[in-house]
């Protein structure tokens, strides 16, 4: 294989990086102050970044890389298909044998009736189809006013229009006017942050409950659907109260709301199951995929859609699409993934092997000084950082200060391991060994340590 490696030296490449690449979610003064890390080449779980260091990837990209980096099987693949049929649209009337593999397998592995999809390039875009496709199916069944969508605080469905107004980030919400009319947010299931003197299965049912009242409050003729990550991933890893998921279900059952589980991160193993509504026992009209669906090699995504959907949407057209629906290249390689998944059980291998072996040592976080809680499932964890465990007390400097200086010595120590203010996640690749997270495990360990040496010669460890 020919090598991509003769490249600019860092700081130049660096230079040119600020001066003309504008990064999402990177505050552009810093990225020119600090320079971006460049990264030149990976395997399996391990980076490596422009100056020769070895870094493990805790992350997996954007929790994307399920299958581990650098399967040489899907670049066979992609350049096969480049070479047999490069493009063709799906559009009109025409159609690919990618494109229809792809559908072929997802309905196979899709839980219930979900037997259709409608394919995008990303999360967003998925979610944007989402927003249309309920709508125009309560339409098409005569209730047209059936249009707002139900979501949540501190969900992420996405940075489009469409899929930033779904999301609860306030941040986002304040650049760019979102969120778009007839989207309304209900509280999250976060027992850590806000469960206070509840039981975790108390505040499961609370929350759960808030849709209901919101129902009430919009009426139901007026709701169209429930949109939820089974487990929220941007927003921190918030693994929510086992009483949750059932009300939730009962709840749109009972009043005729559609329900869209966006498992844009749970899907494809991440769990430990293919797919999260698996492990909640969540029965989605729609579910959003992208992401492990080809681990990140190419992009797309799309919308898994139960046959009534489905059917009712096929009775006109779907006035919808883009260029790359259902694109061949991607459609080939993410199938490739899938066969690669499935063959090499690698589900199997976070629920039996990967998954409890990090389990039990992220439990042991609990007893860090810094921890005020550590929760996993399947391959993907947070830690909950605090000044005072017995309180579970937020630190009185700004969110996110402490969570920054984390993930900073986390990355001086070679380990990318993600804050999301002062929660620190993780969602390593789905094939990494129990040897690796040895390695992932006593990089965290010290990153934290030298994390609290730091707040406490700072006087940061303060709570607020
Ligand atoms: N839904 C969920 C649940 C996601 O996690 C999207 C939709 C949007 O997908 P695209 O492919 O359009 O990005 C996502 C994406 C983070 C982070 O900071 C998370 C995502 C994307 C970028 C950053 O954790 N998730």
């Amino acid at each position: 294989m020919t090598k991509i490696s003769n490249h600019l030296p860092t700081a130049r490449l660096q230079a040119l990086d600020a001066a003309h690449h504008m990064h999402p979610f990177t505050a552009g003064n810093d990225l020119a102050r600090h320079g971006a890390r460049v990264i030149t080449q990976a395997r399996g779980v391990w980076l490596t970044d422009s100056e020769g260091q070895r870094i493990i990837d805790g992350m997996s990209g954007l929790w994307c890389v399920n299958i581990g980096f650098g399967r040489k099987e899907l670049a066979d693949v992609a350049a096969r298909q480049i070479e047999e049929l490069c493009y063709y649209n799906t559009f009109f009337q025409t159609t690919h044998v990618p494109a229809i593999g792809l559908a072929d397998k997802l309905a196979e592995l899709a839980p219930g009736d979900l037997n259709h999809v409608f394919y995008a390039n990303s999360g967003s875009e998925a979610n944007d189809t989402n927003i249309r496709l309920v709508r125009h199916y309560w339409a098409m069944k005569g209730k047209p006013e059936k249009t707002v969508i139900i979501s949540r605080w501190n969900g992420y469905h996405g940075s489009t229009m469409g899929g930033g107004s779904l999301g609860g980030m306030k941040g986002m919400h304040a650049q760019g006017g979102l969120p778009i009319p007839g989207i309304v947010h209900i509280d999250q299931p976060d027992w850590y942050a806000e469960g206070g003197d509840l039981s975790p299965e108390e505040f499961g049912l609370e929350r759960a409950r808030q849709l209901e009242a919101k129902i009430a409050e919009l009426g139901a003729g007026k709701v169209a659907a429930f949109i939820a990550e089974p487990i929220q991933g941007a927003g921190g890893v918030i693994i929510p109260p086992e009483s949750y998921w059932p009300e939730i279900q009962r709840i749109c059952d009972a009043h005729e709301i559609l329900l869209i589980a966006d498992e844009v991160i749970t899907g494809f193993g991440r769990t430990g199951h293919w797919f999260g509504s698996q492990r909640y026992a969540i029965r989605p009209h729609i579910m959003t995929i992208a992401k492990g669906l080809s681990s990140g090699y190419v992009p797309i995504g799309g919308s898994l859609v139960c046959d009534e959907v489905a059917g009712v949407i096929a009775e006109g057209e779907f006035a919808h699409g883009y260029t790359y629906s259902g694109h061949p290249v991607a459609a080939a390689v993410a199938l490739e993934n899938l066969r690669i998944i499935e063959e090499e059980n690698i589900v199997g291998h976070v629920h039996d092997v990967a998954g409890p072996y990090l389990a039990a040592k992220w439990a042991q976080l609990a007893d860090h000084p810094l921890v005020g809680e550590a929760r996993i499932e399947g391959l993907m964890a947070s830690i909950a950082l605090t000044p005072d465990k017995a309180a579970r007390a937020r630190f009185a400097s700004d969110p996110g200060t402490v969570g920054y200086r984390c993930r900073e010595r986390c990355f001086a120590n070679n380990l990318v391991m993600r804050h999301v203010g002062d929660r620190m996640i993780i969602a390593p690749p789905l094939v990494i060994t129990p040897a690796e997270i040895d390695i992932l495990m006593e990089r965290a360990v010290q990153s934290l340590d030298e994390t609290l040496a730091e707040l406490k010669a700072d006087g940061l460890m303060v709570a607020g």
